[in-house]
C-alpha cells in the first residue's frame, strides 16, 4: 500500500480514491481536503471510466476535519479571526468541494469502512450509492452544532432528503450520531455486509467488483445521462444550501466559537455523542 494519504487510481472502468490516513482515522486537513477536490475534478475528466469509487483504509471512512492542522496551529491568532482567512480557508473551499461532488458527471460510490464525521458525512451524502461494510460500526455525526458551527456541505439539504425530517433534526439540532441501522432503514445505504470481510481491502475490492460488474454491458451514455436527469431535481436545493451554510458558517468563525472548541476538542475537553 502506498503511504500517499490520498490515492488516486484507475481500475478499468473505475476511478478509485482512497483515503489513506488511518491513524488519524482519515481526519483531512485543509490541504488534503483540497486534494481531494483535485482528484474529484481529475476522476470527472477521465475519458475511459463510468464511476468514481471512494474507499478509506483503517477503521474509520473519515473522522472530518482535522482539528490539529499545522497551518491553522501555524498560523498568526490576529488572523485567525478575519474575513481574509476564512474567506479563503472556508466558504471558497467549501462552496467548491461541495459543487465538485453534486455535479460529478460519473456515477459516485462510497465504499463505507467505518464511521464518517464532519465535512466528509457531507461529502457522502453527496454520493450515488453507498456501500457499508458492517452497519454495526457505522454511524454519521454532523457535530456542527456541538463545534459552534452550522451545517456544512450543504448537509442542511442532503440530510433531509436522505434521511427525513426527524433524523435530519437529530443530526443538526442534538449532534447525535445516526445510526448504520437508521441510515439503513432510511434507504441511505444501498448494501451491507454484516463486517465479514477479514479485511477493509477484501471489503473495497469486493464492492469494487461488483460494481464493475453491474455496469457492465449497460449503455454508458444513458448511465451519464440519467445522472444529468436524476440530480436535476436536487440541484437546487443543494445549491442554495451550499450558499447559505457558507456565509452562516463564515458569521461563526468571525465570532470565534469553533476555533476555541477545536483548541478543546484536541485536548478531548470537549467530545462528541457517541
Ligand atoms: N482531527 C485530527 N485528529 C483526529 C481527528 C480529527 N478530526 N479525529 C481523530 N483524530 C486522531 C486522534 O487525535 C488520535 O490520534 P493520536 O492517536 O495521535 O492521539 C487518533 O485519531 C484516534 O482517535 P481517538 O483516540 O480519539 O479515537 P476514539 O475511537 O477514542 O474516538 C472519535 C474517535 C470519536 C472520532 C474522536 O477521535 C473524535 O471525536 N474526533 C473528532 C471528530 C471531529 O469533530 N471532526 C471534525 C468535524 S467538523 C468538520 O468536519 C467541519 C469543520 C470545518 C473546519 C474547517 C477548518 C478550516
Amino acid at each position: 500500500m502506498s503511504t500517499e494519504d490520498i490515492i488516486y487510481e484507475v481500475k478499468g472502468k473505475a476511478v478509485v480514491i482512497t483515503l489513506n490516513i488511518p491513524k488519524k482515522l482519515n481526519a483531512l486537513n485543509g490541504d488534503q481536503y483540497l486534494q481531494l477536490g483535485k482528484y474529484i475534478e481529475e476522476a470527472d475528466k477521465e475519458e475511459d471510466t463510468i464511476m468514481t469509487i471512494i474507499q478509506s483504509t483503517g477503521k474509520f471512512f473519515s473522522a472530518g476535519a482535522n482539528f490539529a492542522d499545522k497551518k491553522l496551529m501555524e498560523t498568526d491568532p490576529a488572523e485567525l479571526f478575519t474575513h481574509e482567512y476564512w474567506l479563503s480557508r472556508f466558504v471558497a473551499r467549501n462552496v467548491w468541494l461541495t459543487n465538485l461532488f453534486n455535479d460529478h458527471k460519473k456515477i459516485l460510490v462510497a465504499a463505507v469502512n467505518g464511521p464518517v464525521i464532519g465535512l466528509t458525512s457531507a461529502l457522502l451524502l453527496l454520493c450515488d450509492l453507498i456501500y457499508v461494510n458492517d452497519l454495526s460500526k457505522f454511524y454519521l455525526l454532523a457535530p456542527f452544532a456541538n463545534l459552534g458551527l452550522v451545517a456544512e456541505g450543504a448537509s442542511s439539504a442532503t440530510l433531509y432528503s436522505r434521511l427525513g425530517w426527524s433524523k435530519a433534526a437529530e443530526a443538526l439540532f442534538l449532534a447525535k450520531p445516526i445510526s448504520g441501522h437508521d441510515c439503513y432503514n432510511a434507504g441511505f445505504i444501498n448494501k451491507h455486509y454484516d463486517g465479514k470481510f477479514e479485511s477493509v481491502e477484501e471489503f473495497n475490492t469486493t464492492v469494487q467488483n461488483e460494481l464493475l460488474d453491474a455496469v457492465e454491458n449497460l449503455h454508458e451514455d444513458s448511465i451519464l445521462q440519467n445522472k444529468q436527469l436524476l440530480k436535476l431535481s436536487r440541484d437546487q436545493h443543494i445549491n442554495n444550501a451550499n450558499s447559505q451554510e457558507v456565509m452562516r458558517g463564515l458569521g461563526k468563525w468571525l465570532e470565534g466559537v469553533p476555533q476555541g472548541r477545536f483548541a478543546q476538542l484536541a485536548v478531548k475537553e470537549v467530545k462528541h455523542k457517541l
